[in-house]
């Protein structure tokens, strides 16, 4: 049981944005990928162009994605780092189209307060920081003052060397303190607890071994009773499993997004918005016992 209760992730918890309320407790919510980047890891040029980019944000929403998780940089290991002016660039105007084209909540994959600041200024509804605050000292007085939900992401290192030998003691445990620790930090800050979503990091400075037990272990993490998102899709791990490259990684991909579902997770990210959609309306009807149809 949750030490805040149901105060931020029980059963009836609601995840509030400004484009509407997201009850994680009847059904998982899809977060749907949409990155803006010349280089990302699976889908690094797809969408590279400003049109291309709504258009597959438009799919996204019809396919039934509850968040659109807006990225301008990629986070893979090797990728070129992108100054703040090009990540603007490359998010700005497509949150700004999809914010006058669809009615869901829009979140920017970012770890630059500044971005955030502009992606907000324009519609964004959250922030996805993938270096739980840790990386730009303004992010934790931006997303308390515009009081919008924020997503905690454990990373071992920085994306540059997170790949070379992670080690850990114990990788559940010390993936559950710093994530304690970031959300108490956040809250410090002004940001309410019920606006901080945890994510374990799937593949950010974790081997094969270490990525399988945080799956396995997303109970534990639930415990600290925020929110708790998992992004494992077509992550290298399904690939080290299954001898395959991303393209090939959608079983794989929905496996792990049903299992963390059935350990606890309120909040799923994923490339592939249709078949996620399908596989967790299955793991929810089992979850929670209902069909939930409607967003
Ligand atoms: N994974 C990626 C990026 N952002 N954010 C959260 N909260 N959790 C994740 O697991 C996560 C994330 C990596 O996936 P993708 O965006 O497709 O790749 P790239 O960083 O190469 O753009």
């Amino acid at each position: 049981m949750s030490r805040l209760g149901n105060s931020a992730a029980g059963k009836d918890a609601l995840l509030a944005t400004r484009h509407g309320m997201l009850a994680t407790g009847r059904r998982t919510v899809l977060m749907g990928v949409l990155n803006v980047t010349p280089d990302s890891f699976y889908d690094g040029g797809r969408r590279a162009s400003p049109e291309q980019a709504v258009a597959h944000g438009l799919r996204l929403a019809e396919e039934g994605a509850d968040i659109i998780d807006i990225g301008g940089e990629s986070t893979r290991p090797g990728a070129r780092p992108v100054s703040v002016e090009e990540e603007i660039s490359r998010v700005v105007p497509v949150i700004r189209e999809l914010r006058r084209l669809v009615p869901l909540p829009l979140s920017i994959d970012t770890y630059k307060a500044e971005v955030a600041r502009e992606a907000l200024s324009v519609g964004a509804d959250m922030v996805n920081d993938i270096s739980a605050l840790r990386f730009d000292p303004s992010m934790a007085d931006l997303v308390a003052a515009e009081k919008v939900p924020v997503v905690l992401m454990h990373m071992q290192g920085t994306p540059r060397t997170m790949q070379s030998e992670p080690r850990y003691r114990d990788v559940l445990l010390e993936v559950k303190n710093f994530l304690a620790a970031q959300a108490r930090f956040a809250i410090q800050a002004g940001v309410a607890p019920g606006n901080i979503i945890i994510d374990p990091g799937i593949g950010f400075g974790k081997n094969l071994e270490h990525n399988l037990t945080l799956l396995k272990g997303v109970p534990d993490l639930a415990d600290l009773g925020h929110l708790v998102m998992v992004g494992a899709s077509r992550k290298t791990f399904i690939g080290k499993i299954l001898g395959v490259e991303p393209d090939e990684r959608l079983e794989g991909s929905l496996a792990a997004a049903v299992s963390a579902v059935l350990a606890g997770a309120h909040l799923i990210r994923a490339h592939d918005v249709l078949a996620t959609r399908r596989a967790l309306r299955v793991a929810d009807a089992i979850r929670f016992g209902s069909v939930v149809t409607e967003r």
